[in-house]
């Protein structure tokens, strides 16, 4: 007999960031994770994770939404299906909601963990194999502080930890940004690269003239300098500048791949497992930048180890992978969840050897970091 799903729980928890970080739209000092467990009739569970960035000031799902979904509607739809067919739980998922990418994700991401547990393999087996062990891994600075940032980049640096550095822009005037990227690029000069996250913040205007001081200073990368919806716009950026303008917010899945490809609206793609509604949406988004010649980019929307070691899975057996990832969201934490933290060394993430995703859950370290736990307590006072 076939195992089945026999119970879901959504788990909200908020766990304090290391310090401060500023994007263009939110400062986070905290990161709340939405864990998933699955627990099958063949008593195999899979672990995933939903995670977006500020609340509801990135994506369309919220934390609180994401649970509230997963608890309704998508975890009654699974109760009872055959456990080892990934796809046809997917389908199902699809008939019951529509959208909800990353409340999808996180269940597609426990069935493959459960499944390859069962078969006593790494994920990435279950994905056709890995091309690559180890993941090239950027570190954002986001301190708002630039003396603060050259700091954190030149310790990283020496650790041999990281040696490509994200910026987060689009808060101030744009001149302000140009001068605390140059100042951090003069510093660090050939010894890392730098790259700039926009986060969808300037007009078409503004970017023009950011991207022609940034790409003067030297800058390797621009991420989605102006909202998502203005491809053409995109587009016409893409055509004007040598330095790559990236997509991110404008990409989620292969449907918005096909469209910035026909419009020629991006050098690269970041590639994100929760956008995408889970790794195999991921890997076909992959698809059609790869045909089209586009470089690809792991991204993250700052997943605890859960949901960034399931990236990595997924990452690990792309054979294009231009400009690496950025798969450090375990490192913003102060705590996480897990029994043992992942591995970054040399600039890159080391993806686990264990079955499934390889990651094990901290019972203790859940019980204590999970919001209703807290509300209990609270509660109880
Ligand atoms: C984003 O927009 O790319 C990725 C790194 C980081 O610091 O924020 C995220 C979100
Ligand atoms: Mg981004």
């Amino acid at each position: 007999m076939k195992p089945t799903v026999s119970s879901i729980e959504a788990i909200l928890v908020d766990l304090p960031t290391i310090r401060a970080h500023q994007l263009a739209m939110t400062t986070m000092q905290k990161q709340t994770l939405v864990i998933v467990k699955l627990r099958c009739s063949d008593g195999i569970e899979g672990i995933g994770e939903a995670t977006t960035i500020g609340g509801l000031s990135y994506g369309e799902e919220s934390p609180e939404g994401i649970k509230l979904a997963i608890d309704t509607y998508l975890a009654p739809a699974l109760s009872e299906v055959d456990a080892t067919n990934v796809h046809a739980a997917m389908v199902r998922l699809d008939k019951v909601a529509r959208g909800n990418r990353f409340a999808k994700c996180a269940l597609e991401t426990a069935l493959l963990d459960a499944q390859a547990k069962r078969l006593g393999v790494p994920l990435v087996t279950l994905l056709g194999g890995a091309v690559r062990e180890t993941l090239p891994t950027l570190w954002t600075l986001a301190s708002g502080d630039t003396a603060r940032d050259i700091d954190e980049a030149e310790r990283l640096l020496a650790e041999r930890r990281h040696n490509t550095f994200k910026l987060k822009i689009g808060r101030r005037a744009v001149s302000d940004d140009v001068a605390h990227v140059a100042a951090i690029k003069r510093a660090l000069g050939d010894r890392a690269r730098v790259t700039v996250d926009v986060n969808q913040a300037w007009n078409e205007a503004e970017a023009a003239t950011g991207i022609a001081a940034l790409e003067a200073a030297g800058v390797d990368l621009i991420e989605q300098p102006i909202p998502r919806d203005q491809r053409a716009g995109l587009a016409r950026l893409a055509a004007r500048f040598v330095v790559p303008i990236m997509a991110d917010e404008a990409i989620l899945g292969a449907e918005d791949a096909v469209e910035l490809v026909r419009g020629g609206c991006a050098d690269v793609f970041a590639l994100k497992i929760a956008k995408a509604g889970g790794l195999y949406g991921t890997l076909r988004a992959a698809a059609v930048g790869d045909a089209a010649g586009v470089a690809l980019y792991g991204g993250t929307m700052l997943e605890g180890t859960i949901g960034s070691i399931a990236a990595a899975h997924c990452f690990c057996t792309l054979r294009q992978l231009a400009w690496g990832t950025e798969l450090f969201g375990p490192l913003l934490l102060k705590d996480d969840i897990v029994v043992e933290r992942p591995t970054y060394r040399e600039f890159a993430l080391h993806l686990p050897t264990g079955v499934g995703l390889g990651v094990t859950i901290d019972e203790d370290k859940l019980a204590h970091y999970r919001r209703d736990a807290q509300r209990v307590v609270i509660g109880a006072r």
